[in-house]
C-alpha cells in the first residue's frame, strides 16, 4: 500500500527495492556529520554553550563581544538571497540523459553522439509569476530547464511548457513580467494573471494572443510536473563537424503522458496542498517511480523555412508537428532528489546561453536578449561573478581560463599568470583550441535599425489554429479560463478590447466568452495587422487527443471506515498497485480504520486532511455504521461531491449508498459497483477523466 512509500525515505531504498541513483554532486562540499562530532562556529571554533548568549550578568545586556552569538545571527539573517524576479518558485530533481541514436550527422555534440552514453542532468521546473513561496498550481506557464553537465561543458536547456512565448522582442520583456506580477501599488494579486495590468497589456500586444490561448488551455494547470510536455520555444541551430547548419526545435514527452486538472480542482488544491507538484515529484522518485521524458528534435533546412507561412525566428509561432514532424533522439530520467533545496534548487542557475560546440543559435531577437538577460541576473541573485562555483553550477568537465577573484571565490589560483597569451606559464597555460565553440558564420547583415520585421506581422492563425484543434471539452475549458480572467478585469474597456481579439481568433470563442461575461455585441472591432490565414488543425496540440490509457503514476484515494470489507479493499488496492498506481487509504481517523474482523488498517491520510482533489480517482468501501457517521461530517460529503465534479471515476459499495445520493451523484459510466470485483473500476479509470459529465455540471 501507498504507506511503504512514505516508509521507503530514509533507507535510500524503495519499496519495491530500487536503489535510488548514487549521490554524486558537489561531493567534496558536502559534510557528513555523526552524533560524536562536536559544534563548532565557522572557523571551527568548538562551542560550549549553544543555549545561552555572553550577558552581564544573568539578567543584564548581553555584551558585543560574543562572537558565537554574532556570528550565528549574521548568519541567518542573511539566509536567504533574492528569489528569481520570474520563475521564483521551482522544484528540482537529477537525473541522467542518453541518447538513443547517434546525432553525429547534424551536430558535434559530443553528448549526443553514443547510445550507450550517459550525461548527468539538473533539471528544475517552475511556475513563473508567483514568489518563491507561492502555491504549485495557479493558472501559469510552467518553466522547464534542463541542465546537461556534459564533457564539453555546460548545455542549459531553458524551455517553458508551452510551445511558443508572449512576445517577440525581448524589449517587451520587462513590460509583460510587470503587468503579470502583483500591481505595484497594491501588492497583490499573487501568483495570477486574471488581473487589470496582465489583460490591459495583452489587449495592446496581440503578438501575445497565441500564448495567452495556450495559457487558458489545461497546459496552464498541469496536474502533475511529471506529466508536462516541455519545448525549447526558440529555433536553435546544430552544426556537425563538417560546419553544416540544420535549424532545430528542440521537444520533452513525458512517457509518463501529459494530464491536467480541472480549474475549480486547481483551486481547492492551492489550498489542500500548496506543495502539491514539488511534493508528487520529491515523492515519485523517493519511491523509484522516475519520470522519464523522450528528447525529441524537429529538424529542418532554408529550403523548409522559407516554405512556411511565418518566420522560424519568431517565438510565437509553432511548426506543426504534422508539417515537419518530430524526431526522438534521446531520454531524460530524474532519478535523485536534490540533497539540500537551497544549494542545488535555489542555487542552480540556467542560461540559454550556455551551448556546447554543435549547438549553436538563431537571431530570434527574444533569444538574443535572452542571451545577455541571465548572467546579468545572477550577478545580484547569486551575489557576483563566480557563481560557476557553486557545486551545482559547475561543470563536471575541466574548466580553466584566466578569470580571477570576485566576490566569493572559490577556488584558489596558484602561479603568476593570470593572463593570456604567455610565456611563463610554461606548460601549465590553458590555450584556445580549434574544436573548441566557433559561432556558425551567417552572411545577413541589414541597416541598424529598431523595427519588427514583416514576416512577424500575423498574430491571430496560429491561436485559431491552437483553439480549433483541441476537443470540445478542451475548448469549454478555455472558454471558462477567458470568462474567468477577464470577469476580474474591472476596467471595462479592456475586456471590450479583449474581446475584439478573441472574435479574431475564432468568432464562437468570442461569442461564448461574451455572451457568459453578460457583454454580447460589446465586442470592440479591431483590425489585425495581417488578416489571419486558415491552417490545418494539429492534433498534437490537445492532451486529451493524446490521452493513453493507463494509471501507472496516478494516486486512487480509498476512503474505509471502521467495519469495512477486508476482502473488497484489498483486492482493491492489489489491482491499483499491479497498474503502477499508488493506492492511499483515507480514514475518518489519522490511525486508520479497524475493518470487519478486527484487523487495524493503517490510514495515509487522515479524511480531513486529503480532499479528494489530491487523487485521480477514488473508491468508497465504508461499512453501514461507518456511511452513517460520514454523513454527519461535511468533509466527506465534499470528498464525493468534488471528485464527481471533477469527472473522477468513483468506485463504491453498496454501503456507500447515502453518501453518494447525499453527495448528489448521478449514476454514469464514472461510478462504478464494487461488489463484482475492482475490474470494471480499473479499466474505466485507466480510460482518463468521465467528460461527459462535464457538460452536465458546468457550463
Ligand atoms: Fe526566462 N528568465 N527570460 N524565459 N526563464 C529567467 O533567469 C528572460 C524566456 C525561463 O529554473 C531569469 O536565472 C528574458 C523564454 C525559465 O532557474 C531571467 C526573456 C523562456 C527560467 C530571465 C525571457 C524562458 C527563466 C530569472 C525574454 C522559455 C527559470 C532568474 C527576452 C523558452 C530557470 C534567472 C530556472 C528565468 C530572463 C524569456 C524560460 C531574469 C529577458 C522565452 C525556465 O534572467
Amino acid at each position: 500500500m501507498a504507506k511503504s512509500a512514505r516508509g521507503a525515505k530514509s533507507t535510500g531504498k524503495t519499496k519495491s527495492g530500487i536503489a535510488t541513483a548514487p549521490r554524486k554532486s558537489g561531493e567534496t562540499h558536502q559534510i557528513a556529520s555523526g552524533a560524536d562530532d562536536v559544534l563548532t562556529t565557522n572557523q571551527g571554533t568548538p562551542i560550549s554553550d549553544n543555549q545561552n548568549s555572553l550577558k552581564a550578568g544573568t539578567r543584564g545586556p548581553t555584551l558585543l563581544e560574543d562572537f558565537i552569538l554574532r556570528e550565528k545571527i549574521t548568519h541567518f539573517d542573511h539566509e536567504r538571497i533574492p528569489e528569481r524576479i520570474v520563475h521564483a518558485r521551482g522544484s528540482g530533481a537529477h537525473g541522467y540523459f542518453q541518447p538513443t541514436k547517434s546525432m553525429r550527422h547534424l551536430t558535434k555534440a559530443k553528448f549526443l553522439q553514443d547510445p550507450k552514453q550517459k550525461t548527468e542532468v539538473f533539471a528544475r521546473f517552475s511556475t513563473v509569476a508567483g514568489g518563491a513561496g507561492s502555491v504549485d498550481l495557479p493558472r501559469d506557464v510552467r518553466g522547464f530547464a534542463v541542465k546537461f553537465y556534459t564533457e564539453e561543458g555546460n548545455f542549459d536547456l531553458v524551455g517553458n511548457n508551452i510551445p511558443v512565448f508572449f512576445i517577440q522582442d525581448a524589449m517587451k520583456f520587462p513590460d509583460l513580467v510587470h503587468s503579470v506580477k502583483m500591481e505595484p501599488d497594491r501588492g497583490f494579486p499573487q501568483a495570477a494573471s486574471a488581473h487589470d495590468t496582465f489583460w490591459d497589456f495583452v489587449s495592446l500586444m496581440p503578438e501575445s494572443l497565441h500564448m495567452v490561448t495556450w495559457a487558458m488551455s489545461d497546459r496552464a494547470i498541469p496536474r502533475a510536473l511529471r506529466f508536462m510536455e516541455g519545448f525549447g520555444v526558440h529555433t536553435f541551430r546544430f552544426v556537425n563537424d563538417a560546419g553544416k547548419s540544420t535549424f532545430v526545435k528542440f521537444h520533452w514527452r513525458p512517457k509518463q503522458g501529459s494530464s491536467s486538472v480541472i480549474w475549480d480542482e486547481a483551486v481547492k488544491i492551492s489550498g489542500a496542498d500548496p506543495d502539491f507538484h514539488r511534493r508528487d515529484l520529491f515523492e515519485a522518485i523517493e519511491k523509484g517511480d522516475f519520470p522519464e521524458w523522450e528528447f525529441a528534435i524537429q529538424a529542418f533546412d532554408q529550403k523548409t523555412a522559407d516554405k512556411l507561412p511565418f518566420d522560424i525566428l519568431d517565438p510565437t509561432k509553432i511548426i506543426p508537428e504534422e508539417v515537419v514532424p518530430l524526431e526522438v533522439i534521446g531520454k531524460l530520467v530524474l532519478n535523485r532528489n536534490p540533497d539540500n533545496f537551497f544549494a542545488e534548487t535555489e542555487q542552480v542557475a540556467f542560461h540559454p546561453g550556455h551551448v556546447v560546440p554543435g549547438i549553436d543559435f538563431t537571431d530570434d531577437p527574444l533569444l538574443q536578449g535572452r542571451l545577455f538577460s541571465y548572467t546579468d541576473t545572477q550577478l545580484s541573485r547569486l551575489g557576483g561573478p563566480n557563481f560557476h562555483e557553486l557545486p551545482i553550477n559547475k561543470p563536471r568537465c575541466p574548466m580553466r581560463n584566466f578569470q580571477r577573484d570576485g566576490i566569493h571565490r572559490m577556488e584558489v589560483n596558484t602561479g603568476r599568470v593570470n593572463y593570456e597569451p604567455n610565456t611563463l606559464g610554461a606548460g601549465e597555460t590553458p590555450r584556445e583550441s580549434p574544436a573548441g565553440f566557433a559561432t556558425f558564420p551567417t552572411a545577413d547583415v541589414g541597416d541598424k535599425v529598431r523595427q519588427r520585421s514583416e514576416t512577424f506581422a500575423d498574430h491571430y492563425s496560429q491561436a485559431r489554429m491552437f483553439f480549433r484543434s483541441q476537443t470540445v471539452h478542451e475548448q469549454r475549458h478555455i472558454i471558462g479560463a477567458f470568462t474567468f480572467e477577464l470577469g476580474k478585469v474591472e476596467t471595462v474597456a479592456i475586456r471590450k478590447k479583449m474581446l475584439g481579439h478573441l472574435m479574431l481568433i475564432d468568432k464562437d470563442l468570442g461569442l461564448l466568452v461574451a455572451e457568459k461575461l453578460g457583454m454580447e455585441g460589446e465586442a470592440e472591432t479591431i483590425t489585425p495587422a495581417r488578416k489571419p490565414i486558415e491552417l490545418d488543425t494539429s492534433d498534437a496540440l490537445s492532451i486529451i487527443k493524446k490521452w493513453a490509457p493507463t494509471l501507472s503514476g496516478r494516486k486512487v484515494g480509498v476512503l474505509v471506515t471502521d467495519g469495512a470489507d477486508p476482502t473488497v479493499v484489498n483486492a482493491l488496492v492489489k489491482a491499483i498497485e499491479k497498474e503502477g498506481a499508488v493506492a492511499a487509504i483515507v480514514a475518518p481517523k489519522a490511525a486508520g480504520a479497524t475493518l470487519k474482523g478486527g484487523m487495524l488498517l493503517p490510514a495515509d491520510q487522515a479524511l480531513r486532511g486529503a480532499p479528494s482533489v489530491m487523487f485521480d480517482h477514488v473508491a468508497l468501501v465504508v461499512s453501514a455504521e461507518g456511511a452513517a457517521l460520514l454523513l454527519k461530517q461535511a468533509e466527506a460529503i465534499n470528498w464525493i461531491r468534488d471528485a464527481f465534479g471533477h469527472l473522477k471515476v468513483i468506485g463504491f459499495t453498496a454501503e456507500a449508498k447515502p453518501l453518494l445520493d447525499k453527495a448528489a451523484v448521478e449514476p454514469d459510466a464514472g461510478v462504478i459497483d464494487l461488489k463484482a470485483g475492482p475490474a470494471k473500476f480499473i479499466a474505466t479509470a485507466k480510460q482518463g477523466r468521465i467528460w461527459d459529465r462535464e457538460p452536465k455540471l458546468r457550463d
